[in-house]
Formats: structure tokens, C-alpha cells, sequence
């Protein structure tokens, strides 16, 4: 993979993501909305608008991959979510289409399945059940991976994200906690990999609480190293505030935001 651009590049995946692929790839775009005032040596920074296909386009020109993060990371309206993450993944996979970009790690969300109970362990195959217009978002971004793979060959992995974050900071996240070193091998293994075709893959750490198997795909080679248990104590120590719709799903405080239901 000689070149990649990483959309959504000033966030804090783009961050980790900007050290951890340097010698991946042998030029890095870079997309955001906000500019990035320091690039590295080997980066370069083109300013795309996800709801703008030109610019898009424009930043996927010359990319042998792409890597998608841009976008809203948390639930929104429905008209939000509709211009920066449905429309924004759709303009990136039409221009990865048009531009010859071959390979798209899309940074799909636990919230694809986040309606599923803590009881049930997942694997690839498993329903969607998004939680949310997020979630919802996410999991029509799988379903356009699905069919750019079907229909034009454009290889996918679809990474269902736990919780990136420098160290767990609630009970939830010892089941769903990726560390940063851990994200930046699975998207390594993503890009390098010589055949993906189109993979759904969770992105979480080797957590011994996890709800998520990427059993199905041990061709990937993404082997986690770190396993949140050893924060247990210190997070079982915090108190809790209770919410038993969140502690019933396994997306947490999004499923139980304006949750309805009756039983
Ligand atoms: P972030 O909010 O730090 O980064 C997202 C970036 O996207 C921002 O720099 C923002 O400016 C950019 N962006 C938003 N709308 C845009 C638009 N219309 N055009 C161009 N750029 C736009 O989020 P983070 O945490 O780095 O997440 C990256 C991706 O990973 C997101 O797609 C998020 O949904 C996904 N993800 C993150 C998880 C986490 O734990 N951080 C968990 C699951 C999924
Ligand atoms: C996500 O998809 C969000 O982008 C992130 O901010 C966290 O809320 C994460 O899921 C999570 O479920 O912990």
C-alpha cells in the first residue's frame, strides 16, 4: 500500500493512526475538515468537506487505500447523521471507485450492533442492530463496503470500534476497550493483508469480558495484546450511576438514550 489517505485525520484516531501507519505507507493524505497545521514528512493535507463529492474526490485522487474515519462519532439527528456519515462514506467509496483507490478500512462503530443484550457474544456474521442514528449510519456504511465489494471489487473491512481510549474508564469498556497500540496493528493488519475481500471485524482488545470475536477471520493476523481486566478493581471501585437499560445492551448509554420501550 503506497499511498493512503486518512479521512477525519485530525481527530483522535487520525492522531494515533498518523504515527502508526508512518511506515506503512510511503505518502500519507490527509482529510479533515479542520486544517492540520504540522505535517510530517511524508504527509500531505487536503482539506475535503465529507459532504462535498468534489473535494472528496479531489483528497482520494492518487490513493492506493483509504482510510475512513471522518464523520460525526457520536449519535445526532437524523439530518446530521444523514450529510457528514451517510453521504460523507458514499462520496468516499464513489471516488475510491473513480479514482482507483482499491482498499477502504472504514471505521464502522460497536453501535452497528449495539441494540444486541451483553448476554449474547457476536461474531461477523451477527445481525446488526444499530442503536441509534449513529449506529444506523455505521451500519448502511457496511452495507455500501458490501456492495462496492460485490459489485466493483473495492476490498473492505469494516471495523466495528469499541471504545478507543488511552486506558478503560467505566466498567463498559472492559469488554469493549481497543488500545491505542492494538487499533494501530488492526489497521495495519487491514491495509496489508494481501487479500481482505470484505471483512466486518470488531476492534477491540484482547479483553477477557469482551462480547466480540474476530474468530472468523483469522487470516487478518490481528493479534491484541492488551486486555482491560487489570483495571477491574480500579473501575468496579468508582461508584456507578445505574441505568439498566444501558447495562443491558451492549451499547451502553447510546441504547438507553430515549429509549421507549415498555418490557
Ligand atoms: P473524532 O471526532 O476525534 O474525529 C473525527 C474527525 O472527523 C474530526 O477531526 C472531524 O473534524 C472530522 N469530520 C467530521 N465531519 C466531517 C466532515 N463532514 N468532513 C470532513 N471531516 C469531518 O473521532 P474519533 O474518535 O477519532 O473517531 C474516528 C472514527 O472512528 C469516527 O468515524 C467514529 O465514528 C469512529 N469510531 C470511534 C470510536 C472511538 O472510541 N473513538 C469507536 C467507534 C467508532
Ligand atoms: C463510538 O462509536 C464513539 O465514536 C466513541 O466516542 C465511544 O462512545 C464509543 O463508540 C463507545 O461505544 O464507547
Amino acid at each position: 500500500m503506497a499511498t493512503i489517505l486518512i479521512t477525519g485525520a485530525a481527530g483522535r484516531i487520525g492522531a494515533a493512526l498518523r504515527t502508526g501507519l508512518a511506515d506503512t505507507a510511503t505518502t500519507l493524505r490527509l482529510s479533515d475538515l479542520k486544517p492540520i497545521d504540522r505535517l510530517a514528512p511524508r504527509e500531505s493535507f487536503h482539506l475535503a468537506d465529507l459532504r462535498d463529492f468534489a473535494a472528496v474526490r479531489a483528497a482520494v485522487a492518487g490513493s492506493d487505500a483509504v482510510v475512513h474515519l471522518g464523520g460525526i462519532p457520536i449519535d445526532d439527528t437524523f439530518e446530521n447523521i444523514l450529510d457528514h456519515n451517510i453521504r460523507g462514506t458514499y462520496h468516499v467509496y464513489e471516488a475510491a471507485r473513480l479514482e482507483g483507490a482499491r482498499r477502504v478500512v472504514f471505521a464502522s462503530s460497536n453501535h452497528a450492533i449495539g441494540m444486541h443484550e451483553r448476554t449474547t457474544a457476536l461474531h461477523g456474521g451477527s445481525d446488526m442492530r444499530p442503536d441509534g442514528f449513529y449506529g444506523l449510519g455505521k451500519a448502511y456504511g457496511e452495507l455500501l463496503a458490501r456492495t462496492y465489494w460485490d459489485k466493483h471489487g473495492i476490498e473492505s473491512a469494516c471495523l466495528r470500534i469499541g471504545s478507543f481510549l488511552e486506558r478503560p474508564v467505566e466498567p463498559r469498556n472492559l469488554a469493549t476497550w481497543i488500545s491505542v497500540p492494538d487499533l494501530i496493528q488492526l489497521v495495519r493488519r487491514c491495509l496489508e493483508v494481501p487479500k481482505l475481500g470484505y471483512a466486518v471485524l470488531y476492534g477491540c482488545s484482547d479483553n477477557r469480558r469482551s462480547w466480540w470475536s474476530n474468530a472468523h477471520r483469522p487470516d487478518i493476523g490481528y493479534a491484541p495484546r492488551d486486555d482491560a481486566e487489570r483495571f477491574a478493581a480500579e473501575l468496579y471501585a468508582k461508584p456507578i450511576q445505574a441505568d439498566p437499560v444501558a447495562e443491558r445492551f451492549q451499547g451502553g448509554p447510546f441504547a438507553s438514550a430515549g429509549y421507549t420501550r415498555k418490557g
